[in-house]
C-alpha cells in the first residue's frame, strides 16, 4: 500500500507532497482508497460530504468502530501526516482478519476530505461539514488563491456540492472513532515509546491581516512620501514571535501574499495569515490580542489600512476520558508498561468529531518530530507498532 501511494502528488523538486483537496492528485489519493476498499471486498461509498468511507459490515445496524484519517496533504507536506493512519487502518483490519476476530460490530474505515485546508483556507471542511461544525453557506463561499469556488471545485471532481451539509444519521451509527496519525513533535521520541495515546487538541485558529497601502515606485518615491503596507507587516510577524514566547504559545505566519508584488514597486497589500495555537484558551487570545494591537498601531504610523479576519477556530477538544482510559488498559494489557498520554498542537478531524462521538487517537513515534515538511519520518518499526497497536484497539473494542 505505502509503495504504491508514495509517488501520488510528490514534487519532483521538493519530493514534497502537493494532494490539495478536489484536485488531480487527490482524485489519485481517492482511486487508490477504493481500490484498497473494494480489494477487500468492503462496501465503498463517498458521502454527501466527499469523505470515503469503506465498510466491513453494514454501518446501519449501528454502534459501529472507525478508523481513518486523510490523504491530503499541506504544500510540501510529508507522506506520513493523513497517509498513515489511512493505510495502518486498511493493514489493522488485514491484521484483525488474520487473527480470525469476528466483526461483531460494523468496521469502517474513513478519508475524510481537506483536512489540512491548503487550498481553500479552512482545516477539517469534510469533518466539519459532517459534524455541523461548518454550514453548507459558509462552505459555499470558501475560494482558493486562484478564485474557484469549492464548490466548483467539487463539480470539476465529479462530486455534487449541492448535498453537502451536516450529517447527524451517518454520525449516530458510530460507537467509537480511532484516528491513527505520526506525531508531530518529538514527545515518544524522548520518552522512547513507539506508540501513545492522544489526550487534547490545543485552540487554535487561523487570521488573515490585511494591509493596504499605497503602490508606488521603489526608485523615486521619497521615504517620507510612501505607505508601505509591508513595514507595519513585519513588525507584526516580530510581534508574534515575542507574544507566543510570552504566553507560553505558538504563532506562525507562515502564508503571505503581496500585490503587485513587483520586486521595484512599494507594494499596495500585504496579506499575512496567522496560525497560533496555545495550550490555554486565555494564552491563546492574549497572543491573538497583543499581535493585532501591535498591527493596528505600526499599521496607523504608517498610513496602512489593517483588516483582521478570523477565518477559523478550533476550541480545545479533550478527547472521551473513558474511551482512552480503555484504549490504555487494551494497549498495557500484556504488559506492566502505561502507554504516554499526549496533548498535542495539530488539529486533527478526530478533533472535530470527538463533540458527536467519543473519539480517540494514537500518535506513532516520529524520530525528528519534523511534520509539514518533506522531512517527516517515521521508522518501518514503529509504524509497524502502531498497526498492531490500533488493530489491538479495534479488537478491544469490537469485543467490548
Ligand atoms: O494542525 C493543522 O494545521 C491541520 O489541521 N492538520
Ligand atoms: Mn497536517
Ligand atoms: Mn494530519
Amino acid at each position: 500500500m505505502w509503495r504504491e501511494l508514495l509517488p501520488v502528488g510528490r514534487h519532483p523538486d521538493s519530493h514534497g507532497y502537493r494532494r490539495f483537496a478536489w484536485t488531480p492528485a487527490d482524485a489519485d489519493c481517492r482511486g487508490w482508497f477504493e481500490e484498497q476498499a473494494v480489494a477487500r471486498g468492503l462496501r465503498h461509498e463517498v458521502d454527501r460530504n466527499g469523505n470515503q468511507w469503506a465498510w466491513a459490515g453494514d454501518p446501519a445496524l449501528g454502534d459501529a468502530v472507525v478508523t481513518g484519517s486523510h490523504l491530503d496533504s499541506v504544500p510540501d507536506g510529508g507522506a506520513f501526516d493523513g497517509p498513515l493512519g489511512v493505510v495502518s487502518s486498511f493493514a489493522a483490519l488485514d491484521e484483525l482478519l488474520r487473527r480470525g476476530v469476528p466483526l461483531d460490530r460494523p468496521l469502517g474505515i474513513v478519508n475524510f476530505g481537506d483536512e489540512e485546508g491548503a487550498r481553500f483556507g479552512l482545516a477539517c471542511v469534510g469533518s466539519r461539514l459532517t459534524a455541523g461544525r461548518l454550514s453548507p453557506e459558509d462552505a459555499h463561499r470558501l475560494t482558493d488563491g486562484d478564485g474557484v469556488t469549492l464548490p466548483r471545485a467539487m463539480e470539476a471532481a465529479g462530486h455534487d456540492p449541492g448535498s453537502i451539509g451536516a450529517d447527524p444519521e451517518r454520525l449516530a451509527r458510530i460507537g467509537a472513532f480511532v484516528e491513527l496519525h505520526v506525531e508531530q513533535g518529538r514527545a515518544l521520541d524522548l520518552s522512547g515509546d513507539a506508540v501513545g495515546i492522544a489526550s487534547a487538541i490545543w485552540p487554535h485558529g487561523r487570521w488573515r491581516f490585511d494591509f493596504r497601502g499605497e503602490a508606488n515606485h521603489a526608485g523615486t518615491t521619497r521615504l517620507a512620501d510612501r505607505r508601505d503596507p509591508m513595514l507595519p507587516y513585519a513588525e507584526t510577524v516580530l510581534a508574534a514571535r515575542r507574544a507566543a514566547l510570552l504566553h507560553r504559545a505558538v504563532a506562525t505566519f507562515g502564508k503571505i501574499a503581496v500585490e503587485p508584488n513587483g520586486v521595484n514597486a512599494v507594494p499596495s497589500l500585504v496579506r499575512g495569515w496567522l496560525d497560533s495555537r496555545a495550550a490555554e484558551q486565555d494564552d491563546l487570545d492574549a497572543v491573538v490580542g497583543e499581535i493585532q494591537d501591535t498591527a493596528r498601531s505600526y499599521a496607523e504610523a504608517h498610513g496602512v489600512a489593517l483588516d483582521v479576519t478570523r477565518e477559523s477556530f478550533t476550541p480545545v477538544v479533550e478527547f472521551d476520558h473513558a474511551l482512552r482510559d480503555e484504549i490504555g488498559r487494551i494497549l498495557g494489557r500484556d504488559t506492566d508498561l502505561t502507554v504516554p498520554v499526549l496533548g498535542t498542537g495539530a488539529g486533527h478531524d478526530a478533533g472535530i468529531l470527538s463533540g458527536s462521538v467519543p473519539t480517540a487517537m494514537l500518535f506513532v513515534r516520529n524520530p525528528t518530530g519534523v511534520s509539514h515538511s518533506p522531512a517527516e519520518s517515521a521508522a518501518e518499526d514503529d509504524c509497524v507498532a502502531g498497526v498492531l497497536a490500533l488493530a489491538d484497539v479495534l479488537e478491544g473494542l469490537i469485543r467490548a
